[in-house]
């Protein structure tokens, strides 16, 4: 038996099934193939079992399993838990920033009533839950630069207001139920393997094809726009390292993670050390109020004294690996 933070006495139970069986919410968006084949390499290619509500490609198909789940469907997911013997959720379902204005009811209805039913499924089952937590869950009012693990969060967007939710609620599920909850505030995530959908710092991806195909770039955001943002192994790699810490070594359960924060201008300006005749125009959007109310840089401490987290690529590295990895597709 073991004692809450709140001194409430439960069971702590042993997870019915093996957290090494993860089933990956919304794994067909820009995070869910990619973490899927890292996983998959750890803990075997069957334990892992993709699942969306979108026809995955053959690709997808032929890498692993993968199973039709849609989160708003309690018992869907729950036949699914049962009969693929899940032990670990790992939730990436959600509507992002952009999209999640423009769509405020499908927005609750995915990020938050489909993340309750993901936090009933870890208390039924007692799953261990991975959820990512991201900069928009600050706001206007919190630190900009740099932003701590624990201050002010008054984000100012459907999709800020229910991560800060899926932290607190996540968190109150663990000392309340004992379920092994974490997540990771991840930053802007680049990718060229996957497009990102919908979220406020999509333009450092589009920059990299637009360099490649038209050679010009019109951005949402002012030049000068500074935000925190991270490639996309290194993400993968801290949610593998953030996951195989053992419970007792975690002194929270929500972490920021940071890697490097740079402007629309700074990307720029690395962008046309490899093609000089690149160019960049502005048009800001409604994305650019969403963008200043956002952290400049997150501040990583814990992070990288609880658990050693580190980033290995910085700007440089990533214009560089972006370039080389698209650069085949349009030829
Ligand atoms: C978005 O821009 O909405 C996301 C995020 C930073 O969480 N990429």
């Amino acid at each position: 038996e073991k004692k809450s933070s709140l001194g409430i006495a439960f069971t702590q139970k042993a997870s019915n099934f093996d957290q090494a069986r993860v089933l990956i919410t919304g794994g067909l968006g820009q995070l869910g193939t990619g973490l899927a084949q890292v996983l998959r390499m750890e803990y075997g290619p069957q334990n892992v079992v993709l699942s969306d509500i979108v026809c995955p490609s053959r690709q997808v198909i032929e890498t692993g399993p993968f199973l039709y789940a849609d989160i708003l469907d309690y018992n869907n997911l729950r036949e699914i838990v049962v009969n693929e013997r899940i032990g670990t959720i790992v939730h990436f379902s959600a509507l992002l920033s952009a999209v999640g204005e423009q769509n405020v009811p499908l927005a609750l209805k995915v990020n938050i009533e489909g993340l309750h039913n993901v936090l009933e499924l870890a208390h039924r089952f007692n799953l261990r839950l991975f959820i990512p937590s991201t900069i928009g869950a600050f706001g206007p009012s919190s630190p900009r630069n740099p932003t701590p693990d624990v201050t002010i969060q008054r984000p100012e967007t459907i999709y800020g207001v229910s991560k800060v939710h899926a932290e607190l609620m996540g968190e109150y599920y663990h000392h309340r139920f004992g379920i092994d909850f974490r997540s990771l505030r991840l930053p802007g995530i680049i990718s060229a393997d996957t497009n990102p959908g919908g979220g406020t710092t999509d333009y450092a991806v589009q920059i990299f094809h637009d360099a490649l195909t038209t050679g010009h770039h019109t951005c949402y955001l002012r030049p000068d726009t500074r935000l925190p943002m991270m490639y996309i192994h290194d993400c993968l790699r801290a949610i593998m390292e953030f996951l195989d810490i053992p419970e007792q070594s975690l002194r929270q359960r929500t972490y920021n993670i940071q890697a490097m924060s740079f402007t629309p201008a700074e990307l720029t300006q690395e962008i046309q050390k490899v093609i000089p005749e690149f160019t960049i125009s502005y048009s800001p959007d409604m994305r650019q109020q969403i963008a200043d109310s956002w952290p400049q840089v997150l501040d990583d401490s814990n992070a990288r004294q609880d658990w050693h987290w580190q980033h290995h690529y910085d700007l440089q590295q990533l214009v560089k690996v972006m370039l080389e990895k698209l650069a085949p597709k349009y030829k």
